[in-house]
């Protein structure tokens, strides 16, 4: 049953679509655009204004960007400024649900999730983070209470995080793999990627590449200064270079080239997309055994999950990498992590919404 859909993506409210400030959401917007626009549904976007994405035309809501919900406290209210942009995207959302079999919301934030129940059955949610406050986990059960079937998660663990266990569509995530080479011989060298911030736990890398002598290739956005100059100075005699926060080709440019990525994160990753990038170039993938990392990689398969926080363990699994076939990394993301996989997992689950 390939019925055409009408759907309506409705974007995060932190920032326009292209200004980097709605971290891993923009690419999963976009790759789930790209995909249901290539299986022949009809895909609108909501966003906020000077939004861009590739070819798709996008309806631009002004208002007020909202708060960093990670940035909040646990028992922190809702807070919603004067003229907000999340309050305007579910007023146009309102106005033009009629048009649509479907609406996905991306926005981790109470508000559209609250509303779930008041358009009949069309809106529904793809959760991007883990749970962060009790509102937030409250408006999630309550959606999955009212409607079920309305709610997604990118992994598991990240459901246990909300304390479920069942009751939600799992829909892992994707990539664009023609955008990632395999590499079958690397240089002696590591890679670490993702925002450089406390959460993400570099320090435990730097100190892993001090310990092994390996150098250690670092990349993406310095989000916390302070933090990232009290890793430089603490281990001043790491072999580290920052290479910056690199575009999708530079990136794959540079990890293909590394012996393994490492994970160092301290929070629970909902996901992890770089590991499924790192496994596009044949890159094994070492991990502290915490959250979404743990249903991508396959220990001593595809990389090594270790005991979280154990730098030890880290340079033990560095020392075991030439156990891991490059070759294997690449097909598991070819087989579960490309966009026609994403694809069959996303139109599972609009048609089982579609025909509840
Ligand atoms: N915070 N309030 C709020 N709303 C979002 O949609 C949101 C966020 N913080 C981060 C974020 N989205 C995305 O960058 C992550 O989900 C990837």
């Amino acid at each position: 049953m390939n019925q055409r859909l009408e759907v309506l993506l409705v974007s995060t409210p932190v920032g326009p679509l292209g200004s980097g400030l709605g971290g891993g959401v923009e690419l999963t917007v976009l790759n789930l655009a790209i995909v249901l626009r290539q299986r022949g549904h009809k895909v609108t976007i909501a966003a906020p204004e000077t939004s861009q994405l590739e070819s798709f035309s996008i309806v631009e809501i002004p208002g007020e960007l909202q708060t960093l919900a990670q940035t909040q406290n646990r028992h922190d209210p809702v807070i919603l400024p004067d003229n907000s942009v999340l309050t305007n995207l579910w007023n146009y959302a309102q106005q033009v649900a009629d048009q649509y079999d479907i609406i996905l919301n991306f926005a981790y934030d109470w508000l559209p999730l609250f509303l779930t129940p008041f358009f009949k059955g069309k809106l529904i949610h793809l959760v991007s983070m883990g749970s962060l406050s009790d509102v937030m986990d409250q408006a999630v059960h309550q959606a999955i209470q009212q409607c079920p079937g309305s709610i997604a998660f990118h992994t598991h663990s990240q459901a246990e995080t909300f304390g479920l266990k069942e009751g939600y569509f799992c829909l892992s995530n994707a990539i664009d793999l023609s955008q990632y080479q395999f590499c079958a011989e690397p240089k002696n060298q590591l890679a670490w990627v993702g925002r450089i911030s406390p959460e993400k736990g570099l320090e435990d890398a730097v100190a892993a590449s001090q310990k092994t002598g390996i150098p250690l290739m670092i990349m993406g956005k310095i989000q916390d200064e302070a933090y990232w100059q009290t890793i430089v100075q603490n281990y001043s005699d790491a072999p580290i270079q920052y290479l910056g926060f690199l575009s999708t080709e530079k990136l794959q440019e540079q990890v293909r080239q590394c012996r393994a990525l490492v994970m160092t994160h301290r929070w629970i990753e909902a996901f992890g997309n770089v590991a499924i990038e790192a496994l596009a170039c044949g890159v094994p993938v070492i991990s502290y055994s915490r959250g979404g990392p743990t249903e991508i990689i396959r220990d001593s398969v595809t990389g090594w999950l270790v005991e979280p926080d154990n730098i030890n363990e880290l340079v033990q699994a560095i020392q075991k990498l030439d156990q891991i076939d490059r070759f294997v990394c690449r097909q598991q993301a070819e087989t579960e992590y490309s966009l026609d996989a994403l694809g069959d997992r996303i139109e599972h689950w609009l048609f089982q919404v579609i025909s509840s």
